[in-house]
């Protein structure tokens, strides 16, 4: 459960990190269950500088379903996006998105638009993570205007191989560095800006995504935009009994057609 402090810090921040919410073995068994999935997709165990990126990854396997609902991450979703929230998807990443050494400085969901419809992700990384050597880095309080907007120029230049950033390398842009320890888990607005610098060996996450519930057709248009999948949840969740899972992914595919019919 977030404290008042905690969810004051998301608002004005735009993340707030878990620490140590998960033991030892957890984070053994969560490990061995990724790699298993990643050697399936692979043919072969992931050396440490292959990158290799799944998602849907926690729906893939009944054994670790369980984690989209458990309590230490249910209860801080229910607090900041409300007990109607909905099911976003899962992602299970060994190396990074982009496959090189760094992800450039980017928001999920950029744009004023986005800033009124809250989407979270939460990154539990399995591998200790420094500034310089693949921490997850954040602006803090680029969630908001008119911080957002004026980082606009980022956002246009994040795919470039060696952009600059106000003429700073991205490495050296001004920022907050989440360093973490495996048991730590990041939350965190998808509207915030944020960078990864310096992979160095193995280095791997796995990320939950939750959404308030869309109530306007421009939500619906912002989801089809940025995560269409999302509103086609895997059948392991929508076919599962349980009742938390049921309830965050009730009227989903209803909200699919709707956005489809637009
Ligand atoms: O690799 C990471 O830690 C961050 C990934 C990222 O930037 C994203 O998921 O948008």
């Amino acid at each position: 459960m977030l404290t008042e402090d905690q969810i004051h810090q998301f608002r004005v921040f735009g993340f707030v990190v878990l620490q140590q919410a998960f033991n030892a073995g957890e984070i053994e068994a969560l490990g061995r269950h990724a790699d298993e999935i990643w050697t399936a997709e692979l043919g072969h165990a992931p050396n440490a500088e292959e990158h290799v990126s799944i998602a849907p990854f926690l729906e893939l396997r009944p054994d670790t379903l369980p984690l989209i609902e458990d309590d230490r991450f249910y209860t801080p979703m229910v607090q900041l996006l409300g007990r109607d929230m909905i099911w976003m998807g899962s992602e299970g990443v060994q190396g990074t998105m982009t496959r090189r050494p760094y992800h450039h400085w980017h928001a999920d969901r950029p744009g004023p638009l986005e800033l009124g419809y809250l989407r979270i992700k939460i990154m539990m990384y399995l591998d200790p993570m420094r500034k310089d050597a693949g921490a997850f880095r954040v602006i803090p309080g680029s969630h908001r205007s008119p911080l957002h907007e004026e980082l606009t120029p980022f956002q246009q230049r994040h795919g470039l191989e060696d952009p600059a950033f106000f003429g700073h390398r991205g490495s050296e842009v001004p920022c907050h560095a989440v360093e973490t320890d495996p048991g730590d888990a990041v939350i965190f607005n998808q509207s915030l800006y944020h960078a990864v610098y310096g992979k160095a060996g193995r280095r791997r996450y796995i990320a939950l995504k939750y959404a308030s519930r869309p109530t306007t057709d421009a939500h619906l248009a912002s989801i089809m935009q940025y995560s269409p999948d999302a509103l086609k949840p895997h059948e392991r969740v929508l076919e599962s009994e349980s009742p938390r899972l049921r309830a965050m992914t009730e009227g989903v595919c209803e909200l699919r057609a709707r956005a489809e019919a637009r």
